[in-house]
């Protein structure tokens, strides 16, 4: 009878007893049993879906996945960035590490990216995503300027 109940209930029913089983009523002496109804009525609606997905996923994704992007470095020293110009192809990061006793930043003349004051050792990260030449320079110190050309 119980069983007639959990199979052909809706998941509202089957939720609802295995909420009763779970809270310490022990009227159902099955208690295993719902929640094994619950899973495998989720379950058949998730592998649906999942299933018309893949086929057309990875056509369209595999050909579109860029290589790993490459990391290039620029130290913050002795009032200079270094190198000042640096020329890197698109979707490469820069990391500028600020080796200097002194803080410095590193902003767009541009507005396009903005660090936090970078105190010895701190570092900033941009992923540049679109080609041009990237001016910058240190708000702290003006005359402090570099630029990066992303082709
Ligand atoms: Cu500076």
């Amino acid at each position: 009878m119980r069983r007639g109940v959990f199979v052909g209930g809706t998941i509202l029913m089957v939720a609802t007893s295995f909420g009763k089983a779970a809270s310490g009523d022990s009227v159902l002496g099955v208690p295993a049993l719902p929640a094994a109804v619950a899973v495998a009525v989720g379950a058949s609606t998730a592998t649906a879906q999942a299933v018309a997905r893949p086929a057309a996923m990875p056509a369209a994704v595999m050909p579109a996945a860029a290589p790993p992007a490459a990391v290039m470095e620029v130290k913050i020293d002795n009032f200079k960035f270094g190198p000042e110009a640096l020329t890197i192809p698109l979707g490469t990061t820069v990391t500028w590490t600020n080796r200097d006793d002194i803080p410095h930043t590193v902003v767009s003349t541009e507005g396009v990216f903005k660090s936090k004051v970078l105190d010895t050792d701190e570092k900033f990260t941009y992923t540049f995503a679109k080609a041009g030449t990237f001016d910058y320079f240190c708000s702290i110190h003006p005359k402090m300027t570099g630029k990066v050309v992303v082709q």
